[in-house]
């Protein structure tokens, strides 16, 4: 079939849709999808040359038939025919997304297939096809979030298809299932590339019970049924992938194992599949007859890990007895490299006290996070500053052992999607001057500086306002809520989490509100803050956060003082299509984690190559940002990682509470009546700033230090957009200088360094 014959089929498909309703769209959309798959004749993938399989319990795809239709180069061509025969150009917008994941971790892998399949080489994933993927957000009466089942399987799944004869058998120690694979093509754009996502279903296995395990993401793990939940979903993934890599390699290599690494490279997302680890090394021995050491020196050749946080509480760390009574085997694997571990470190002259830090047996637990840099030939972290914290703190010891297997991967982002996609105006502005070659190649983005020139701003001007009216539309059409455009733009979107400090930005609009009480701020230039994310189920402070902002939504929105000049919205049910229409529309991005707890960030990314500024801390990726795009054009405030490690110790946040009245009218409003706490979260709230509880100290997160800070920076930038046209230069200067975070840039380093992989285009 070619090009000209699928448009042909397309058009006919779309002439004999007859009921333009919502069904009519689904059904479009599967028959589509459906001529594409036929089109693309995607029958799988082989072991010929060298691979890598990218691990991970998350893939956060998004909506996948406008970009599917753009790699193959018929997006326009279709968009076309739907409007020939009287369809919106964007119907698809009703199509759910695929949101099988939680946040960056997840979006980064499918960012990562992506530019796998762009840059032609071989990158497939492995994961998880969840029944129910995130949650969707629903806001109460009082504003507290409410989850509601994702059932994205009412649209279909015209990109998967079942592979029957590929399902592998799952044993447990007290039961056993079938993983049934759904793969799904992952198309590289214009280079007839085609990957493979492969996500595996749980089913019952002959006479066998449904254990459930892929039918959430991320069961809530706070209590013991649900980590062995969690156990599970975790073995099933990476016991089914190991199988099918391996036999891959078997049916185009013949059972000797030992080229096995030449040709295959395993990417461990984060920890949740390191158990992946033992159970290659399980099968090397019980299914090949090899010794424990040649195993385990096997999968140091092909395993390698990514470290995606150094937040404590996500370190993953198993009971044994919850491990040992579902994977006996694998505890034994572990014991077997633990003692294996302590015999080189004696050998390297390692005392048997300074031991304890490196133990991959921590007493009754086995730490996954160790077991992965043991066995791993490589380690990397996601930013330069989080690279240097794993270094300085967290694997310190270990790599003075090991001194070779840490390096720095900065995250990226794919442009394909996070521009050409989300904001074809700009990316047809940016065309215009230096050509389309930077949708393969976001480096060429720098050619255009010297092209700078007036009536560029103006255009760019003109598409900012395009992209905030029509971020407008779609936020009144959904909630309701009347935004102006003509406003200042200052976003906040991602998952709320403590650490990413969605307190520090509300309770500074609440300063910025009371200070208009009191008749102050006369300048200021009317702002819209927009806040957008999802809180884990069971995280109870986040959900008390978002009941908190939207509270305060209710108060300043509807108050004339600050009517026309203050206005907050939180969207509802932020995701990844959500996100194609917010980073566009930004002027400003908020990114103010506490310095060095946000391990990259690539929201960041999104909003910089949109053209937005950077408001934010220096942390993860945003000093990388500022350094490229220049500090003068974005607005950074706050303590560094250096000031943070000098104060933590002695950091008491009451003395400045009492010092600073505007604050603490601003924090008092947790505690003292001004919003509604029947179930007392605000008020808990209120002490773990102020007191702390039993595990942290008040404040663990340093808002009301950076308070101060965070409002002089706030208001500097929203002086600076009272000149519209520096102001403008500013964003552009921050688009233009996005080439380093293309997520095809960060492939290409993963293919390089840690792969051996040649990437030749
Ligand atoms: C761990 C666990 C463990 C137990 C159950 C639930 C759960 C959920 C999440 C995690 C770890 C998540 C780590 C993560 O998402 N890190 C993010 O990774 C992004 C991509 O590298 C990065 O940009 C973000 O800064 C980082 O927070």
């Amino acid at each position: 079939m070619n090009k000209e014959k699928l448009l042909r089929d397309i058009d006919e498909i779309v002439q004999s849709q007859k009921g333009k309703d919502s069904d009519g769209i689904v059904s479009l959309y599967n028959e589509i999808s459906k001529k594409c798959m036929e089109y693309i004749n995607f029958t799988g993938i082989g072991n010929e040359t060298k691979t890598a399989h990218y691990l991970s319990m998350e893939f956060l795809m998004g909506r996948m038939i406008d970009s599917n239709l753009m790699a193959m180069g018929i997006l326009e061509d279709t968009r076309r025919i739907l409007e020939k025969h009287g369809w919106d150009r964007r119907c698809f917008e009703d199509i759910d997304d695929y949101a099988l994941g939680n946040g960056g971790l997840g979006r980064l892998a499918a960012c990562f297939l992506d530019s796998g399949a762009t840059i032609g080489i071989n990158l497939h994933g492995y994961g998880i096809r969840y029944k129910y993927g995130l949650f969707k957000q629903v806001f109460s009466e009082d504003g507290a979030q409410k989850e509601k089942e994702d059932d994205w399987q009412v649209f279909g799944d015209p990109w998967s298809v079942r592979r029957e004869d590929e399902k592998e058998e799952i044993v447990f120690a007290d039961a056993s299932v079938m993983a049934v694979p759904y793969d799904m093509p992952v198309i590289g754009f214009g280079n007839k590339k085609i990957n493979m996502l492969r996500l595996w279903q749980s089913e019952p296995s002959a006479g066998g019970t449904d254990l459930g395990i892929s039918d959430f993401l991320y069961p809530d793990d706070s209590t013991d049924q649900g980590k062995t939940l969690r156990l599970r979903q975790q073995y099933f993934f990476a016991a089914a992938s190991i199988r099918s890599i391996m036999k891959k390699y078997m049916k185009e290599h013949g059972d000797d194992v030992s080229c096995f690494s030449e040709f295959n490279q395993i990417q461990l997302n984060d920890t949740h599949p390191v158990i992946a680890i033992t159970e290659m090394i399980l099968v090397l021995m019980k299914e090949y007859g090899k010794t424990f050491d040649f195993a385990a020196r096997t999968a140091g050749r092909c395993f390698n890990y990514t470290n995606h946080t150094v937040m404590p509480e996500a370190l993953e760390k198993w009971d044994t007895v919850l491990l040992g009574g579902i994977l006996p085997e694998h505890l034994a694997i572990a014991r077997k490299l633990d003692r294996r571990l302590c015999r080189e470190l004696s050998r390297a002259g390692e005392k048997r006290k300074a031991r304890v830090n490196y133990r991959i047996m921590e007493r009754d637990r086995l730490h996954m996070a160790r077991l992965a840099v043991y066995v791993c030939g490589h380690v990397n972290g996601v930013s330069e500053i989080h690279t240097g914290i794993l270094r300085d703190s967290l694997f310190r010891d270990w790599l003075k052992i090991y001194p070779g297997k840490l390096l720095n991967i900065t995250n990226g982002i794919t442009q394909r999607r996070w521009l050409d996609l989300c904001n074809p105006e700009l990316f047809g502005l940016i065309a215009s001057r230096i050509g389309e070659g930077f949708v393969r190649d976001l480096s060429l983005l720098k050619n255009i500086r010297p092209m700078i020139d007036e009536g560029f701003i103006d255009d760019f001007i003109k598409v900012k306002q395009a992209r905030k009216r029509e971020l407008a539309e779609y936020i009144a059409k959904k909630q309701g809520i009347v935004i102006d455009p003509s406003t200042v733009f200052d976003i906040h979107i991602k998952r709320i989490h403590e650490y990413k400090r969605q307190l520090l930005n509300i309770f500074s609009i609440l300063y910025l509100y009371f200070e208009m009480k009191d008749g102050g701020l006369k300048d200021f230039r009317p702002t819209t803050f927009i806040f957008g994310g999802k809180a884990a189920a069971g995280y109870k402070r986040a959900k008390a956060i978002i009941k908190y902002i939207n509270m305060a939504a209710g108060l300043i929105n509807n108050d004339p003082v600050s009517n026309g000049r203050l206005r907050i919205v939180f969207v509802e049910n932020y995701n990844v299509s959500y996100a194609e229409k917010l980073f566009p529309a930004a002027d400003a991005s908020v990114q103010i984690s506490t310095a060095g707890t946000e391990a990259s960030g690539t929201g960041n990314m999104k909003f910089m190559l949109n053209g937005a500024v950077t408001l934010g801390t220096m942390d993860g990726a945003n000093i990388e940002i500022v350094e490229r795009a220049g500090r003068e054009n974005n607005y950074i405030f706050g303590a560094d990682t250096d000031e943070i490690n000098r104060i933590r110790e002695s950091y008491d946040p009451l003395p400045l509470l009492l010092a600073d009245k505007k604050l603490g009218r601003v924090v008092g409003t947790l505690s003292d009546g001004t919003f509604e706490d029947d179930d007392g979260s605000l008020g808990e709230l209120y002490g773990a700033l102020t007191e702390g509880a039993s595990w942290h100290r008040p404040d663990h997160y340093f808002v009301l230090h950076d308070f101060r800070a965070f409002i002089e920076c706030r208001l500097r930038l929203n002086m600076d957009t009272a000149d519209e046209r520096p102001f403008a230069r500013k964003c552009i200067n921050n688009s233009i200088s996005a080439g380093e975070f293309s997520s095809d840039r960060a492939v290409r380093q993963y293919a390089d360094k840690i792969w051996g992989i040649t990437v030749n285009e």
